[in-house]
C-alpha cells in the first residue's frame, strides 16, 4: 500500500509526519550529515512528545533526510561539532546544552515502539540515537560508529552501557576505543540492528514493520518495552515498570473498589477478591 504522510508541523530541523497509526520523525540538515543542534534536538523532542500522546499512534519511525548534495546518506552524524562551546553545544542565544540526553530518556522510554531506519552515517550522538530505538532498520549503505575519543567527547551513559548490553563489553570497548566505522553487514553480525535492506526499501520495511507492531496488543507491547527497559535501568527502569502495573491495577474492579469506597465515605470491600495464588 503507498504510504501518504501528511504533515503534522512544519519545523527547521526536522519533518514530522503522520500516517496510519505511525508517526515519521526525520531529521533534516543534510549540509552537516544530520548532526544535530540544540534546536534539532529541542524539535525532535517537541515531536517525540506529540506522538507519545497522540493515542492513534503506536510506531514512531526515526530516519534522516538523504540523498544529501553529494548524493551521500546520514541518519545523524551526532552533536553538531560548529555550535560546541566550552560546555555544551551552544542554542541560538549562546546556552550551553546537552539536550540530547532529554531525548535520549523520552525516546526509551515511551511507551510506544520507536523504529531508527539508518541510510548512510549513523556516527557518533546519531550512533547513540539509533541505539536507544527500540529496533533499527538500516540500508545496505549503513555505517556505524562513535568517534568520542577522536573528537574531544564521550557519551558514559547509554552509549556506553547500553552498547554493552547490546554488543557485549569487548565489543563495545573496541567502538569507543578504536572509532572505527562498521559496515550494516558487521552491525548485523554483532547483533547492533535488527536487518539490512536495500536503500530503495527502507521505509518500505519500516512501514511494514511498524504496520506488523500495530496490529499487536498496545498494553502487551508498553509492558515489553518497560520490562526490557527495567533490566538496564535501576530504579528509573523499575519505575516505569511499576508504573505499567499500577496503570493495570487502576483498570481492575479491584483497583477501583479503593478509591470508589473513599468517595462513598464507606470501608473499601476487598473481601470479594480473591488472593490468587
Ligand atoms: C559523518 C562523517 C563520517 C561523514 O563523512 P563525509 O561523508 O566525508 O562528509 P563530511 O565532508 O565530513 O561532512 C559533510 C559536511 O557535514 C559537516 N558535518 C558532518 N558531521 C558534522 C558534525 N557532527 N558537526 C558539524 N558538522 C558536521 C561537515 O563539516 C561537512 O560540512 P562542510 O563541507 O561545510 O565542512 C563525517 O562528517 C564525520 O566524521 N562527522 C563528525 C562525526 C562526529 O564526530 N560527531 C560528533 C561526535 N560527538 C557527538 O556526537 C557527541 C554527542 C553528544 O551530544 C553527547 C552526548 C552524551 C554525552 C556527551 C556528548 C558530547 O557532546 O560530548
Amino acid at each position: 500500500m503507498e504510504t501518504q504522510w501528511q504533515i503534522v508541523k512544519n519545523y527547521e530541523d526536522i519533518l514530522y509526519h503522520k500516517w496510519q497509526g505511525l508517526a515519521k520523525i526525520t531529521i533534516n540538515r543534510p549540509h552537516k550529515r544530520n548532526a544535530f543542534r540544540p534546536k534539532t534536538v529541542f524539535e525532535l523532542y517537541e515531536a517525540f512528545s506529540d506522538a507519545r500522546e497522540d493515542r492513534q499512534i503506536g510506531v514512531i519511525l526515526l530516519t534522516g533526510t538523504g540523498p544529501h548534495t553529494d548524493g551521500k546518506y546520514a541518519f545523524c552524524a551526532g552533536g553538531d561539532q560548529s555550535v560546541r562551546g566550552q560546555a555544551g553545544y551552544l542554542d541560538d542565544e549562546g546556552v550551553p546544552r546537552l539536550n540530547v540526553l532529554d531525548l535520549q530518556r523520552l525516546i526509551r522510554s515511551m511507551p510506544k515502539v520507536v523504529i531508527a531506519l539508518v541510510a548512510g552515517y549513523a556516527i557518533g550522538g546519531g550512533h547513540v540515537l539509533h541505539l536507544v530505538c527500540d529496533l533499527t532498520i538500516a540500508a545496505d549503505n549503513g555505517i556505524f560508529g562513535q568517534t568520542g575519543p577522536k573528537v574531544g567527547s564521550f557519551d558514559g551513559g547509554f552509549g556506553a552501557s547500553y552498547l554493552a548490553r547490546i554488543v557485549g563489553q569487548k565489543k563495545a570497548r573496541e567502538i569507543w576505543y578504536l572509532c572505527r566505522q562498521y559496515t550494516a553487514q558487521e552491525a548485523l553480525e554483532m547483533g547492533l540492528i535488527n536487518c539490512v535492506v536495500p536503500l530503495d526499501k527502507l521505509e518500505e520495511e519500516g512501514v511494514k514493520w511498524g504496520q506488523e507492531i500495530l496490529g499487536k496488543s498496545p498494553i502487551a507491547i508498553r509492558c515489553l518495552k518497560a520490562a526490557f527497559n527495567a533490566d538496564c535501568d535501576g530504579q528509573a527502569g523499575l519505575q516505569e515498570l511499576a508504573g505499567n502495573a499500577t496503570l493495570l491495577y487502576y483498570m481492575t474492579e479491584e483497583g477501583a473498589e479503593g478509591k470508589q469506597a473513599f468517595l462513598e465515605k464507606r470501608p473499601p470491600n476487598f473481601h470479594q477478591y480473591p488472593w490468587l495464588p
